[in-house]
């Protein structure tokens, strides 16, 4: 399904990384509707290619290989990498080195957009009785959230010195539906995910922006007004699951730190060594 209300733009030619991942193969159908041609790329298998897309098997760290998935690209929609909370070297490898060759890639091919999927991670040691915003300082809940920071000082660094653009989206939790009742705060469906995307893509002036990618829902802890320029307007919202999520989770203990911290679950994964 794609939308037909949100920008009609043509979107050039996107590559599309982490196509593989459950993200990618959500927005493949909806980006390819929109694309001049739209390049898939991920280290796991991926659906052969139909008409008007490509398809490029490549893992992030192969740095020559990085470089081949960029030439005579338009913009790039990130989303390739670790996902989740793992040992150092796994994530240093996919989420930092990786990342770092798509910025050097897009830099030598004059990729001029990019699309970062960030993670509400990067800012996940707030606590979930505070309102943030994109401005305030990093507080990482681990090796994921450090690398996804990482990510977005690459993304500030190439706009100031090469002028490349990003929209780093801090997404929060992007399912089919609230899967807890940390979610009902979170979550953020497949339809606005698509219409932050399109938006990031097609915004006359991205710069370097920060924005949580997040849904309207009706309790949230972060403040995307000063994200407001890029022209994404949520129409989802996590409401019809409230009561199905509340009645699974009647009692949740104050005092776990799951419950204290915007990162949930998160803040007890780890030490690997
Ligand atoms: P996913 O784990 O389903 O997909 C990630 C894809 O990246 C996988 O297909 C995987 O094979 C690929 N990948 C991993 N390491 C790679 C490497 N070294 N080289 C090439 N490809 C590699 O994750 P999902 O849910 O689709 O998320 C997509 C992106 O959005 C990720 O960057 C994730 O960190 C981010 N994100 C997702 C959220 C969500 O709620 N789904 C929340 C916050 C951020
Ligand atoms: C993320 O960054 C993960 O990629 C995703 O799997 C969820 O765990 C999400 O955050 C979340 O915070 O719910």
């Amino acid at each position: 399904m794609s939308l037909s209300h949100t920008s009609q733009l043509p979107l050039g030619r996107i590559l599309l990384t982490g196509a593989a991942g459950g993200l990618g193969r959500e927005l493949r159908p909806r980006l390819r509707a929109r694309a001049t041609l739209l390049r898939l790329s991920d280290v796991a298998p991926i659906e052969p290619a139909g008409p008007g897309e490509e398809v490029q098997q490549a893992a992030l760290e192969d740095r020559a290989a990085v470089h081949r998935l960029l030439q005579g690209m338009d913009a790039v929609v990130h989303l390739g990498g670790i996902s989740t909370e793992q040992p150092f070297d796994a994530i240093v490898q996919a989420n930092i080195v990786g990342t770092y060759n798509v910025y050097e890639a897009a830099r030598q091919h004059a990729v001029k957009r990019i699309v970062f999927a960030s993670s509400n991670h990067v800012t996940g040691y707030y606590r979930q009785d505070e309102v943030i915003a994109p401005d305030m300082p990093m507080r990482p809940d681990g090796h994921y959230g450090i690398s996804k920071a990482f990510g977005e000082s690459l993304a500030r660094f190439y706009f100031d010195r090469y002028g490349i653009e990003t929209v780093c989206l801090r997404i929060g939790s992007s399912f089919p539906e609230p899967r807890d009742r940390r979610m009902l705060a979170t979550w953020l469906s497949y339809d606005d995910l698509e219409r932050l995307v399109v938006a990031s893509l097609t915004t006359p002036r991205a710069g370097y922006s920060v924005v949580y990618g997040v849904s309207d829902n009706p309790a949230s802890w972060w403040d995307n007004s000063s994200a407001r320029h890029l022209g994404y307007r949520p129409q989802d919202s996590s409401e019809p699951f409230r009561a199905a999520r509340e009645a699974a989770q009647p009692q949740l203990d104050a005092n776990d730190p799951a419950v204290v911290y915007q990162a949930g679950g998160f803040v007890r994964m780890g030490p690997f060594e």
